[in-house]
């Protein structure tokens, strides 16, 4: 069995939205986390993982899954270098049977507000009429105003999941663009790094995440995952050279 067509549908957005943003080149990450497969009560399991920096990036993240019971995933996270005043990209879909359940995606501030700019753009922006939005989880208080969560009932809400995620990367994308490195010490700097940390804290509260991971392969596993490739803490401006 395939994969969702609105994973398939968001993962081709997001490559093609990825080759928009600067001095992009492939991460590399060992073979063993690139591709894995397995499988669970006798239904095959796989995770593709595609990693990449950029300029004012210092990760982006690419993840699609499937992981038993028919559970299919689509996961990705751009993590700002905290040099650069931007906020972390981040779109989580699940879908099982057919049904997608979940559909997420925000910009998120790593200080107390957006950059004005990208809170302006979004203000802009009308939002389609989903017809059910979901509540968020007490540890979504790192999300911004604007975070979309929904569960996408018909195509046409799975397409315009897809816009608003079109929309939002080209909005990231041209504040990239226009945006100059502060210095490695800039008090604003190292408040971006810790807010990018409060950020991968917050992300790891997500249980269900974790459950699926333990359940599919196991919770030594798991957690490994999640501690250096999900939400690895990012790197102190003050140690890397
Ligand atoms: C929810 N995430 C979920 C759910 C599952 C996963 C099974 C429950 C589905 C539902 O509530 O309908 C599982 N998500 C995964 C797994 C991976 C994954 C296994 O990414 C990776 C391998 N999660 C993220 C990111 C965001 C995110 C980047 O990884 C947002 C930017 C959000 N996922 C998120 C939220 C929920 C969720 C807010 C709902 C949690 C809740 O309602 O408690």
């Amino acid at each position: 069995m395939g994969i969702h067509p609105l994973v398939d549908a968001l993962a081709e957005r997001i490559r093609a939205s990825r080759l928009t943003f600067q001095d992009l080149e492939p991460l590399a990450i060992g073979a063993e986390l690139e591709a894995i497969s397995g499988s669970l009560d006798g239904e095959a399991l796989f995770i593709r993982n595609e990693v990449h920096r950029c300029r004012g990036f210092r990760k982006l993240h690419l993840e699609t899954a499937r992981l038993g019971a028919g559970l299919q995933i689509l996961h990705c996270v751009f993590f700002p270098d905290p040099r650069f005043d931007l906020p972390v990209f981040g779109a989580d879909i699940v879908a099982g049977r057919g049904v997608v359940s979940a559909a997420i995606m925000d910009l998120s501030p790593v200080t107390e507000t957006l950059p004005e700019p990208i809170g302006r753009a979004l203000r802009d922006q009308a939002r389609p009429p989903f017809s059910q939005v979901r509540e968020l989880p007490a540890w979504g208080s790192i999300f911004s105003p604007h975070v979309l969560f929904v569960r996408p009932e018909t195509e046409q809400e799975q397409q315009w999941f897809v816009e608003e995620v079109t929309t939002a990367l080209a909005i990231l994308a041209e504040a990239c663009r226009v945006c100059d490195p502060q210095a490695d010490d800039d008090p604003a700097t190292v408040r971006r790094w810790h807010g990018q940390l409060h950020y991968c804290k917050q992300q790891k509260q997500n249980d269900k995440t974790r459950r699926v991971l333990e359940k599919a392969f196991n919770p030594t596993w798991a957690d490994r995952y999640i501690e250096e490739l999900l939400f690895d803490d990012p790197p102190s401006p003050l140690s890397v050279d």
